[in-house]
């Protein structure tokens, strides 16, 4: 069979200081493990990213003549893939389209209260649902035993299938299919890598943590892991085949298990991979010698979710770190050599303005070379959004709340509590992120820190989109 898969696009209307400024392009992973298994299937794949191409999708499927569709979508991203499934519709309304991710696992069967154009979501975990949904996708059998998907039956009945049990052994997946994209035109965001191409893996599904901001019921609670064998034998699949000189982990919590960290980073170094890498943690997750073995081992990134420098909003946040390891794990990171990025979250609710003011300072005492500031995004499907609904202290920005586009790396003020106006909220955002890049500092440093052409090109374009930063309040 013939199957598209599609990762649509979505317009920045706002700047965020590294992620627009940067302008990253991520290769999306879910299409590429999608592609992996579709492909070991004998199906023939084609992949349409629209990060990195402007085909039209009419001409796409003219030439390519889909039998099925697949699109991936995050939620800022669901307003295109909208459009998407309507030229899809008008051009062959008998062709399949199939939709998962983040957006739609979030709303799971109440997507069809935004679209109908859908002919199956699939939840959660997408291989072997893909596998077998699109084995039987032409067979005018009830599909009702095919497990983790929802669609609308001959009556238009929306139908929800049992939920598929996660994979356990997630070795067994292939890996990523790269040979459907074009690795060299994705890179991480501006600063925050040192040679192209800078490739992306994630090597564990599920997250433990209770954070109130972020929804984990995608992969679920549970972390699998990818062995370090199998890891380090992806890592040097894409060296070898893709001349991958960077690996850019995209795991949430990458240092999650620590025995594994150091074996990868043994591993590394036995092999000879001769590799830069970068990977995002949390603050309780590290340790100076894990450190020193991670840099040893080619290390020279770690981005960290602080959210904030105060205890108790950290606290509200059901983060379950505190002020002392978020310090440590900073200092520790810059001791071994590695540059740290902090991510800090604002207005959080009930946060004061003074807690909003320890927080900026906060974010400056521990020193990190990246920051990043995000005025706090209510995604559907999280605990925060609920509370924030049901708070009478905050009143809603209703322009923007349902908008899903605005959920983007954007800086959109999503709602404004009492105590602290939007006047303040806006310079505060400006004034913590802005003052931190354009210093002697932060310049200094990155002239130093440079290592390749594209790096400096990419610190260029930051630096001149950093001067246009502004928050838009959505009006
Ligand atoms: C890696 C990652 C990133 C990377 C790369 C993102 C990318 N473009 O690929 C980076 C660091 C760039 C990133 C950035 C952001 N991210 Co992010 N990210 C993740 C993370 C940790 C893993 C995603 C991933 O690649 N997983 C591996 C692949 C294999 O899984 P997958 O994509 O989910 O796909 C599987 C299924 O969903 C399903 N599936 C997916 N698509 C399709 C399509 C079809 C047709 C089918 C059948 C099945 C299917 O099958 C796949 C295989 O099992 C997730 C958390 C998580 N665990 O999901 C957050 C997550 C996706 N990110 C999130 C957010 C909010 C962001 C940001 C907007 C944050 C911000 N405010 O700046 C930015 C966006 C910037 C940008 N340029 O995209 C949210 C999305 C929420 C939402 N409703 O949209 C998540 C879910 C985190 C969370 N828990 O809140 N992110
Ligand atoms: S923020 Fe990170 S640690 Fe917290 S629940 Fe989300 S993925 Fe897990």
């Amino acid at each position: 069979m013939k199957i598209l898969l599609i990762k649509p696009l979505y317009q920045f209307n706002s700047f965020h200081p590294v992620q627009y400024t940067g302008a990253e392009k991520a290769l999306p992973l879910s299409l590429a493990y999608l592609a992996a298994v579709l492909e070991r299937d004998g199906h023939q794949i084609y992949v349409l990213d629209y990060q990195v191409s402007n085909i039209e999708i009419k001409e796409c499927l003219n030439n390519f003549s889909p039998d099925v569709v697949g699109i991936t979508a995050f939620s800022k991203e669901f307003p295109h893939a909208v459009q998407l499934m309507q030229n899809i519709k008008a051009y062959d309304s008998n062709i399949p389209v199939i939709v998962g991710g983040p957006h739609v696992n979030a709303y799971q069967e109440n997507i069809f209260k935004q679209t109908l154009l859908p002919d199956f979501l699939v939840l959660h975990e997408g291989e072997e649902t893909t596998r077998e949904l699109i084995s039987n996708v032409f067979s005018h059998k009830d599909l009702s035993h095919i497990k983790g998907i929802v669609y609308r039956d001959s009556t238009g009945q929306i139908v929800k299938t049992a939920k598929r049990p996660f994979i356990n052994n997630i070795d067994n997946l292939p890996f990523m299919a790269l040979h459907y994209f074009k690795p060299e035109l994705y890179y991480p965001n501006a600063g925050t890598f040192r040679h192209l191409p800078s490739i992306t893996m994630i090597t564990s599904r599920g997250c433990p943590y209770p954070c109130i901001f972020c929804n984990t019921d995608l992969f679920g609670k549970t972390v699998r892991l990818r062995s370090s064998e199998n890891v380090l034998a992806e890592m040097e699949f894409v060296v070898k085949q893709f001349n991958a000189r960077e690996i850019n982990f995209c795991d949430e919590t990458f240092t999650i298990n620590r025995n594994r960290v150091l074996e990868i980073c043994e591993g590394i170094l036995r092999k000879n991979l001769n590799i830069a890498w970068k990977c995002s943690t949390r603050v309780d997750k590290v340790d100076p010698e894990l450190l020193r073995l991670m840099k040893k081992s080619g290390c020279f990134y770690v981005g960290y979710g602080v959210e904030s420098g105060v205890q108790k909003t950290l606290d509200k946040l059901q983060k379950g770190i505190t002020i002392d390891q978020i310090k440590n794990a900073f200092m520790e990171t810059r001791k071994a050599g590695i540059s740290s990025m902090a991510y800090f979250m604002m207005n959080v609710p009930g946060e004061s303005i003074e807690e909003i003011e320890k927080s900026i300072l906060f974010s400056r005492e521990i020193k990190p070379d990246f920051l990043n500031f995000e005025l706090i995004k209510p995604y559907y499907g999280t605990k925060l959004r609920k509370i924030i609904e049901n708070d009478p202290n905050i009143q809603i920005n209703e322009k923007i709340w349902d908008k899903w586009e605005e959920y983007s790396a954007g800086n959109h003020l999503f709602y404004v509590q009492k105590g602290v106006s939007e006047e303040y909220l806006l310079t505060a955002y400006e004034r913590a992120v802005k003052k931190f890049y354009l210093n002697f500092n932060f310049i200094s440093k990155a002239i130093l820190q440079l290592r390749s052409v594209s790096q400096f090109n990419s610190y260029l374009k930051s630096f001149f989109n950093m001067l246009k930063i502004k928050v838009v309040a959505g009006r």
